[in-house]
């Protein structure tokens, strides 16, 4: 506002306005002018990657030119807005979104083929954005999608990581973790040198009487490091609204360390100095639902909360409202409680630097924030130590336990007497060392606390949170079952089903409101549909099959049933089952007559995904998959009949090759474990159908696409606690199907015996905490049933098209119009400009 240029010379900027690019040509034009000016380079030495940088930065300038409309629109309007706070992104490629959502890929396509180059070479080249572990990051990528397709004025903050999750390669049958530096070439952020947050850490608080005699405390003292925010503009689909994704960047302070240090001759020290500043963004954790308590994990925390909430309060100051008043134009989304310092940060900054009374901040704080709740496995709930949280944050900590102090008086105050209650709800643990337990802190700070499916919202209110139900009353606590953006997991991922879907739908409408997909359903019968239906499956499986083949050298037939299982590697979501499954499989075969394999399913069995880097077991089952197949595919009776494969670097830009092409996706984790799953909607929006546990976001699935259309198995959430008791405390014994799986294992048909023991005693020595054994037979018989419906394909096909027809609920924008309207109290701006006010203004 400040810097605003006078009315006067406004005319001048108003005539020599920057238009979009419109067409062909202009496109054209808009490349070559990038080739030639921007990347210094011709028509001589353009190669694909240079061609890739020109066509982005063609698509960056219109985006730019939109995103400068819609920060103008919002500010002009003041309206409210959300902020998404997630420490992961997981955004994938950007030029493929872009161009479809600005719909401009026709243009692109023609454009580039004059230019000399096909359009899908040139969407290949981008590194993905992989700036998240697994659904959670997702998760945000899609919201990202909806609220700019939305129109609500949104932003996401996070951290810009300089290494994003590793690539995973495969060296004998091992996963080998790589760093993944992604930032070479990233046409898709803008550095805003001038948006910088000073943030502090260490140091020590003191305090005074203000003039009015109220104490004020300060944080003195300590390390400053600076935040610079990048912008990464996020289009919408079919609307001008580009929303804003920042990403905070470390860097020392200025001057403070290096210049003097290095004047005093301290070359080394003021380098590291530097480093460490520089650490703090440089890597995300590669935990998916396991949180370890390092310090620099907290350190990243603290940073880009507070960079965050200083931009968002430095925002609201410009409004000159009333602090009251805050609430009402800022909500704050928690991803998960990695940002829950968030609510404290807040706080201090109303009472210690805008010198508000405690309650009257409180009373802000708790209005702004909403708390989603990710995950009820224990080993995820984040907890940090005193002493850690003491030393890194020191007025912090402090006010965290103001904050318990307050929050246990009004427990006492409704439930006297019951000391058991106030230990169990406190937000610091009494243990050796005491621990701040983050997930009651966002639940004390927030107005609002969600799971992400019906069964994972109940649990959360009937186990880890049951007390907080009591203090607060239900009412605080809701569901928002989690959804995905259909403009990238059908329209991208699957062009031509889409295409064959607008044919009968009358329009691409489907990709704003998912519920029209329910007017398929009127073609399951029509049979040139149906066979057009099946011809594009088979050409994703045959994409898929030349895929497995170039990356891992194993021919597989397209007319198999494709078998997948890509998801990050963890117990719970148990990849062991299927891989003693297939094994099962595998023994079965070998023990037919060649007259009985005649009438075996051929099935081709798909695995991918990461395992944390420093989880052993999740190492082993991979290193599993990859030895059975390694023994499967080169077994000559077995043929086609079984082939394993294990797709190495599962990200996003392989799971829209990967999810169109599959029959049946698998999602088989213990009942009662996964909060929800999102790549379970990607798989049946695909046309593919699910095998699965009544667990997590299947549930709700199975309510809307029918139970004919789906294959469970299982036990039950209810019944889990009672079944571990039984195996500590009773006798536990094995499915005899899969004891024979473990002693083929022993007996070295797949490698070192000693390598999977650990896999083996988990289930049998170990309690079987998974319930593996307890869900084996009923795993393999449902899949007996599906090699039996698969091969009646007509039948299947009618499940396919059923199934996705009854979709409709599962889109990113039914879930976040859910928040809109019940979290954040937020309203969509539309896209049009406000009467009387001219472009540039
Ligand atoms: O809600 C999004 C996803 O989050 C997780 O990935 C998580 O990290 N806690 C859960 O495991 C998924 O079930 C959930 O879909």
């Amino acid at each position: 506002v400040e810097a605003s240029i006078p009315e006067p010379q406004r005319a001048a900027w108003t005539k020599h306005q920057i238009k979009p690019f419109t067409g062909q040509d202009g496109f054209e034009n808009e490349v070559v002018r990038h080739v030639e000016t921007t990347l210094a380079r011709s028509m001589f030495n353009c190669d694909e990657s240079a061609a890739y940088a020109a066509t982005s930065l063609a698509f960056r300038d219109r985006l730019i030119l939109e995103w400068n409309k819609t920060q103008q629109r919002q500010t002009f309007a003041d309206s409210k807005r959300v902020y998404y706070l997630s420490l992961e992104f997981l955004m994938g490629r950007a030029l493929d979104n872009a161009m479809l959502n600005i719909g401009q890929k026709d243009v692109a396509k023609s454009g580039l083929s004059e230019l000399g180059f096909r359009i899908e070479d040139i969407i290949d080249q981008e590194h993905d954005a992989a700036l998240g572990n697994g659904g959670l990051g997702r998760l945000a990528a899609c919201f990202l999608d909806s609220l700019a397709s939305l129109n609500y004025p949104a932003w996401g903050y996070g951290l810009r990581y300089r290494y994003g999750i590793f690539k995973q390669e495969i060296i004998d049958g091992y996963q080998v973790e790589v760093p993944d530096y992604w930032l070479d070439f990233n046409p898709w952020e803008f550095p805003r040198h001038d948006v910088t947050v000073d943030i502090q850490f260490y140091g020590n608080v003191t305090k005074s009487q203000d003039d009015s005699g109220k104490t004020r405390a300060h944080w003195e003292g300590g390390d400053h490091v600076t935040a610079i925010a990048y912008d990464v503009p996020i289009p919408g689909y079919d609307t001008p609204s580009t929303n804003n994704l920042r990403l905070w960047s470390s860097k020392a302070a200025s001057g403070e360390f290096d210049f003097q240090k290095f004047n005093s001759g301290e070359y080394e020290s003021s380098v590291a100095d530097q480093q460490r500043a520089e650490t703090i963004s440089a890597v995300l954790y590669p935990n998916d639902n396991l949180e370890r308590g390092k310090e620099l994990r907290l350190k990243q925390q603290y940073f880009w909360v507070a960079a965050s909430l200083h931009d968002i309060v430095r925002r609201f100051k410009k409004s000159k409202r009333p602090w009251s008043e805050f609430p009402d134009q800022v909500a704050i989304q928690l991803n998960d409680t990695h940002p829950t310092l968030a609510i404290v940060e807040l706080q201090r900054i109303f009472i210690d630097i805008e010198g508000l009374a405690w309650d009257e901040a409180w009373n802000i704080v708790t209005q702004t924030f909403g708390y989603t709740n990710h995950t009820v496995l224990p080993e995820a709930l984040e907890k940090w130590s005193v002493p850690l949280i003491q030393n890194l944050l020191p007025r912090h900590l402090q006010i965290i336990y103001d904050i318990n102090l307050f929050f246990l008086q009004s427990v006492e105050k409704e439930h006297p007497g019951d000391r058991e209650l106030l230990g169990r709800v406190s937000i610091i643990e009494e243990s050796q060392p005491k621990m701040v337990r983050m997930a009651y802190l966002a639940i004390v700070g927030s107005h609002k606390v969600n799971g992400v499916a019906e069964l994972h919202s109940d649990l959360i209110k009937t186990t880890i949170f049951k007390d907080f139900v009591e203090i607060y009353g239900p009412d605080k606590f809701t569901n928002v079952t989690n959804g995905i953006t259909p403009r990238r997991w059908l329209h991208q991922a699957n062009p031509r089903l889409s295409e064959l879907i607008a044919s009968k739908t009358g329009s691409y409408n489907f990709l704003k409101d998912l519920t029209e997909l329910n007017k398929i359903e009127l073609y399951v019968n029509d049979a040139d549909f149906r066979k057009e239906w099946q011809e594009i499956k088979y050409a994703n499986k045959v994409r898929l099959a030349k895929h497995i083949k170039n990356s891992t050298g194993v021919t597989v037939n397209p007319a198999a049933l494709f078998d997948v299982q890509v998801k990050r590697i963890h117990e719970y979501k148990r990849q062991q089952l299927n891989i003693f499954g297939t094994i099962h499989r595998y023994l079965t075969l070998k023990a037919m007559s060649p007259e009985e394999r005649k009438k075996a399913q051929p099935r081709v069995t798909i695995f991918g995904g990461k395992a944390a880097p420093g989880y052993w077991m999740a190492k082993q089952i991979i290193h599993l998959v990859n030895n059975v197949g390694a023994v499967v595919n080169k077994d000559e009776e077995i043929g086609d009949l079984l082939k394993v494969v294990f797709l190495e670097d599962y990200n996003v830009s392989k799971a829209e090759i990967i999810t169109p092409a599959s029959d049946i996706s698998e999602h088989i984790s213990t009942a009662g474990t996964e909060a929800s799953g999102t790549s379970n909607m990607k798989f049946v929006l695909n046309g593919g159908l699910i095998v699965g546990t009544c667990d997590g976001a299947n549930i709700e699935i199975t309510r809307e696409i029918g139970e004919d259309n789906i294959f469970l198995f299982g036990n039950l959430a209810e019944d889990v606690e009672d079944l571990r008791h039984a195996h500590t405390y009773g006798s536990h014994s094995i499915d005899p199907d899969l004891n024979k799986v473990f002693k083929a294992i022993e007996d070295g048909v797949f490698g070192q015996p000693h390598d999977f023991l650990a896999l083996i005693s988990a289930v049998r020595d170990h309690g079987d905490y998974y319930l593996v054994s307890d869900d084996f037979h009923s795993y393999i018989e449902t899949h007996t049933v599906i090699d039996e419906a698969y091969k009646n394909q007509e039948q299947w096909l009618t499940k396919a098209i059923t199934a996705v027809s009854r979709m409709g609920f599962f889109s990113s924008d039914r879930c976040i119009n859910e928040y809109a309207e019940e979290i954040w109290n937020i309203e969509p701006l539309k896209a049009d400009k406000p009467e009387g006010v001219k472009d540039g203004e």
